[in-house]
This record gives C-alpha cells, structure tokens and sequence, in this order.
C-alpha cells in the first residue's frame, strides 16, 4: 500500500524544496520542479512508498492542485513564516477545507522567521475554520532558528549542519512557552475526546501513544490543523514532519471513500509530451493495476514511473500507487475511473472558471488547422482552460486563469505542438437598437435592358422590448404586396439587422409591412428582398440609432480585509454594487455582487489581484443590455467605423 500527499500553497514558500527533501530522506534527489507544473515525486521513507504531488504555486494554477487534491490521502499546506502573508495561504486553506482532504500547515523557511510561531498561527487562524494547533515550537538562538520542540513527546531536537539533529534537554527559557503551547494543543483535542478531557481536568499527564492516536483520527475528521514548522532548504524539520505523516496520514480506502464510489484509479493530471504523447496520471486505488488491464472502458497501454522523465515501464502499480499512463488515450483527466467507466470528480475540485479570455492566431497562416487541433488537444488535458469560438469573429477564444497560464498555453503550442500563436482581446459583444418609431418607403428599380427590378415598400420600424429581439409583422391590404414577396421582405429586413448605423448588430426592433407596390413582370422574391434591406437600413438611421452594451453579474470572493479595495476598482470601470456578505463557504471570506459592463472584464483579473495579493477570484455571467450614450458610446462607434 502507498500513499500520496499534496504539497500546496503560495508561489515560492518552498513546496518543491521541501517535497526534494523528503524524496532525499532515503533516496536520491528527484527530478527538478518544472515551473507552473504539478510534479509527482515517488519516494520511500521506512520500508513504505509515497508520491508527493507537488504542486504549482501561482493561483492560476489552481486548478492543479484541486486534481492533485482529489487523490491525496492528506495534504501539506506549505507557508511563509510571516503573518502578512498568511493572506496568501488562504486560497489554499480553502481549498483543502472544501475537498474535506486532512490537511497539515507546514510553516516553511523558519530560518527567516521574524515573527512569533504563534502570531503566524493567529493570522493564518482568520482563514481556517478549524483550530489550528502547534505541534512544534521553534528553538531560537541568537535570533536564529538553531531547533525545535516537539510537543508530543516534549522531546526537543538541535539542528545540525549537515547531519543528524541531536536530541537535547528542552531549554531553561523555553519551559513555560512549551507547557502553555502542549497544553494549548491538548485542550485543543480534548474538544473531540472525553478520556483526554478527563486526564486534562484531572491534571495528569497524558501518556503519548493515546494522544497520537486521537491526532491522527481529528486529523483524519478535519476537526483540528495541525501546523509544523521547518527549514526546508537548510533539512530542517523535515525528518520530524515525515513521521508524523507517516503515522497521522490516512490509507488510500479513505480518499477512496470520500470520492464515493469505489474507483479502481483516479486520473488528475495529463499532458502532451513531445515524442511521447498523451501521458495521464493516475492513482490507482484498486488491489494494483497492470499494464494491459482495463479501465475506463479501454486497455492501459503501458503504466510508467510517473516520477520520470522519459517512459520508464512499470510492470504493475500497487494500490495506493500513482503512475503515468501511455498509450492510453481514452483517459482524461480528473475522471473517477472503474474498469469499464468513467464518472465524474465531486463538484468542489471545478475552481478554475475562466478569468481571462483571449482570442488566439496562428502567427504564420499556414498554421490555421495545425492551432485549431492543438489547442482542442491541450483544452482536453488542461482542465483549467475553456475554449470557445467568438460567435461574431469567429475567432477561436480560450478562457484561462490570467497571463502566467496563457504563457504556459502558448509556449506549450510552440515547444510540443509547433505553433506559434499569439492572442488578442475579444472584443465587446455591443449590440445597437433604435430609440423611435419611423416609417420610411423605399422603391427599388432597376431598368438595364432585358428583365427588369422593381419592388416598392412601405414600412415602419419600431422599438421592442429588451430581449425581445426581432419581429416582423404585415398589415399589407388588397395584394398591394403580393404574398408570395412578403417572406423576401422578411428576409431583407433581417439582414438589415446584422449591421446597423453604428457598426453593431440591431436588436429589440420590430418591422411591420405597411404597403407597397409591384410590377407583373419585373418584381421577383431578389427585388423585395433588396427593398426590405435597404427599407429597413434606411429606417434605422433616421430611428435614433442607440448603442447597447452587455452587462455582466459579477460576484468577488475576497478575503475581508480587502473588500474595502473592490469599491474602486468597480466604480472605475462603471460597474455598481449590489451588495456583500460574509461568504458562506469559506472562513474569513467576503462575497460581493456587483453589475459590470462588458468592456470591464477585459482586464479585471489583473486588476484584481494586484488590489489583493493575487488572491482574489470572481465569475462573471452575462444578465442583460443596456442602453450607453455619451462619450463612452461614441468612442465605442468611432472605434467600430475605424478600418481595422
Ligand atoms: N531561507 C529559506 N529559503 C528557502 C527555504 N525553502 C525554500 N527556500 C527557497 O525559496 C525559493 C523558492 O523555493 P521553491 O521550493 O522553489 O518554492 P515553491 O513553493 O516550490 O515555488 P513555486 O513552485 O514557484 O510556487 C528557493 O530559492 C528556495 O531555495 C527555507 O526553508 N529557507
Ligand atoms: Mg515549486
């Protein structure tokens, strides 16, 4: 049986410093992080395997570290030792809080640490709604971070360069911080157990094996943090932190258990290798999977050492075990796999919505078919990534999660598909529709020798209602228009509507036949149809052209400390503010609904995360139009009328 850990958290707290090192306990150092991409890394640690999914640390890769999170039997949420960060951190709290995935906080980099063990835990407190519980308090000497106590076995440990740490006598000074911090830590867990409330309030000493055995079930019931601290870089605490997780980590039934279910293998990750191909990873939760087997449906072509770089064939992956899948390309991702099916991941690892939507080119034309098959290949692996097509250019658009993620995009279309694109904005749907009724007569005649043209309209256009879009009626009398014409007319009339007086498509008008005229000879369905056009083109102008410009329902999800900084930043780009609320879902966290127009989500991404530390996060749904005047509207339609 193996077991797998995800390795989470804000970019560069020293996740893949930490998971090199706990590869490096007992074997040699893994393959090197790649940046922006989640690394597996199979490891032993006594006579037991583990893979540590390392995970990315920008937020736009979030959606990463969800898919990791649906295999994990535990996850590490690694984090600066400055409070101001904690912040940081919470995205990821979050997460995990919502995957129901037990979880430790590893205080990295404690070598730097300026502030207090305990003022980092209260900061980071805001965002957990679970208690968060010391195990560990640093040993300072000379302001340096020279060991540590652990609270368990009150047992404390010196650091050594280079070396085993030495086991030492708790020292004189930090006596009565570590009594306050085990008792602090005990209360904690006496909340979920009577016997250890009982030894508590009769002032005993609680032996240590009962004790590990309560962490490890409130850790396994997510009713207590328990937060670590370590020095990666330097190898500090690292030891410390794998027995625990050794101890406290749960066995692969239960994160087979909480998917529901009983899947034999879990894909979370697939990627396009250059002479390699489709490559999934999987973990396998079954009794073991071989090369050969079915699953999904399909037979698994070859399972490789998902910690390598080239194929490196396995002949059979033990349960708990995580592999890279070749030759299998009925797999996708972040799907719950049986041997003959295939379901869907709980509805809490879709995060990613897509913040960010750009149009992509080929930058050599030739390349128009190649882009269109690899971006259709990269969106079925890359599941933080939507992709659509403009309906109005026709351009291919892709939604991802800001501009790190569009580069990885783009540099994977060149480096493993060889295309080279480059992305532009979508441009605003505007829509325009009129403000008055007009009646207007068109006559189109033309005499150029043989058969000639004639068609002769008289009729209105008239505003509608919003979203009524477009209606066409006729009250024509006596067979003025013979009614065979009037479906030509029809159709003449809509296509007037595709591009109005100010460059944008008209909705919300309705066209009504009043009269007309034909000739015997020379009306025909093409002679009613230009007359209907033009007619109608004609009645639009002189009917108060007005544009109208998509609104969007736009809701943030901030950490409170920043729902101050949303007011501006929806008041520059015209929006307004419905309301806002504490967010039910997450500790710490405010909603805030608001009304944008179109135009403002072009760059609100960015926007937003430099007003919030990177961290904060909206979805936008489309909710109606409205009319724009003023100088707004016409720079709108200069820019429209501008050749291109
Ligand atoms: N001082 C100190 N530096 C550390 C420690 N751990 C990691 N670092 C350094 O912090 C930097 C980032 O480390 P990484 O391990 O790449 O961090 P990461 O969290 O994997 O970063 P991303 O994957 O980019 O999010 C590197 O320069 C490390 O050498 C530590 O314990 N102390
Ligand atoms: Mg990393």
């Amino acid at each position: 049986m193996a077991r797998c850990i995800a390795v989470l958290g804000a970019s560069h707290v020293g996740k893949s410093t930490l998971v090199d090192r706990l590869c490096e306990l007992e074997g040699r150092p893994p393959r090197p992080a790649e940046p922006y991409e989640l690394r597996c890394v199979p490891f032993r640690f006594l006579d037991q395997s583990w893979t540590a999914l390392d995970c990315p640390g920008s937020l736009e890769f979030i959606q990463d570290a969800a898919d990791a999170l649906l295999v994990a039997d535990a996850a590490l949420i690694v984090v600066s030792p400055d409070p101001e960060q904690a912040v940081l951190a919470a995205p990821y709290i979050r997460l995990v809080e919502s995957s129901g995935v037990p979880h430790f906080i590893v205080v990295n980099k404690m070598d730097e640490a300026h502030s207090r063990l305990r003022d980092i835990a209260a900061a980071l407190q805001a965002y957990s709604s679970s208690p968060i519980v010391l195990r560990q308090i640093p040993i300072r000497e000379c302001e340096r971070f020279a060991g540590a106590v652990d609270l368990f076995s009150e047992r404390a440990w010196k650091y050594r360069d280079g070396a085993q740490s030495a086991l030492i006598e708790i020292p004189e000074d930090l006596m009565d911080r570590e009594q306050e911090a085990r008792d602090e830590m005990l209360e904690s867990l006496s909340e979920y157990d009577d016997w250890l409330l009982e030894e508590i309030i009769e002032e005993k000493h609680p032996q240590d094996s009962p004790v590990y055995a309560i962490c490890a079930r409130v850790l396994a019931e997510n009713r207590v943090t328990e937060a670590f601290i370590a020095s990666a870089e330097h190898r500090n605490g690292v030891t410390r932190l794998m027995k625990a997780l050794r101890h406290e980590t749960p066995p692969p039934a239960a994160a087979r258990d909480r998917l529901g279910g009983a899947p034999a293998a879990v894909s979370f990750l697939a990627r396009h290798r250059k002479h390699v191909g489709k490559t999934t990873f999987l973990r396998v939760f079954g009794e073991g999977l071989k090369a050969g087997d079915t699953l999904g449906g399909g037979g698994v072509g070859m399972l490789s050492d998902a910690g390598s770089d080239k194929p490196a064939a396995l002949a059979e992956v033990e349960e708990g075990g995580v592999a890279a899948a070749l030759k299998s390309d009925h797999l996708v991702p972040a799907r719950l796999y049986t041997a003959q099916g295939g379901s869907e991941p709980p509805a809490w690892r879709a995060v990613a919505r897509p913040l960010l939507h750009r149009a992509l080119r080929p930058v050599h034309e030739r390349d128009d078919v190649k882009l269109s098959e690899a971006i259709a290949t990269i969106a079925g692996e890359d599941t933080g990534l939507t992709v659509s097509q403009d309906p109005e250019s026709g351009a291919q658009v892709v939604g991802v999660q800001g501009a790190l993620h569009l580069r990885r995009l783009r540099e994977n279309l060149a480096e493993v598909f060889g295309v080279e694109a480059e992305d532009y904005p979508v441009a605003t749907a505007f829509r325009e529709t009129i403000s008055r009724r007009v009646e207007t007569h068109y006559r189109h005649k033309k005499q150029s020798g043989g058969a000639g043209q004639f068609a002769d309209v008289k009729l209105t256009v008239a505003p509608s209602d919003r979203s009524e879009g477009f209606l066409f009626d006729q009250t024509v009398k006596g067979g003025a228009v013979p009614r065979q014409y009037i479906p030509a007319v029809e159709t003449g009339a809509r296509e007037a509507m595709r591009s109005g007086p100010l460059g944008f498509a008209v909705v919300d008008v309705s066209v009504t036949l009043l009269d007309g005229q034909h000739h015997a000879v020379d009306s025909s369905d093409m002679a009613f149809r230009i007359a209907g056009r033009s007619g109608v083109s004609q009645a639009l102008t002189e009917a108060g052209p007005v544009l109208l410009e998509p609104i969007f329902d736009v809701e943030f999800s901030v950490p409170s400390h920043f729902t101050g900084a949303l007011q501006p930043i929806v008041s520059s780009k015209r929006g307004h503010v419905l309301g806002f609320d504490r967010d039910p879902d997450a500790e710490g966290w405010d909603v805030m609904r608001t009304q944008m127009p179109g135009p403002a989500l072009e760059n609100l991404i960015a926007e937003l995360r430099s007003a919030t530390q990177g961290v904060g996060r909206y979805t936008a749904e489309f909710s109606h139009y409205e009319e724009l005047y003023g100088r707004e509207a016409e720079k709108i339609v200069t820019e429209r009328k501008m050749p291109s």
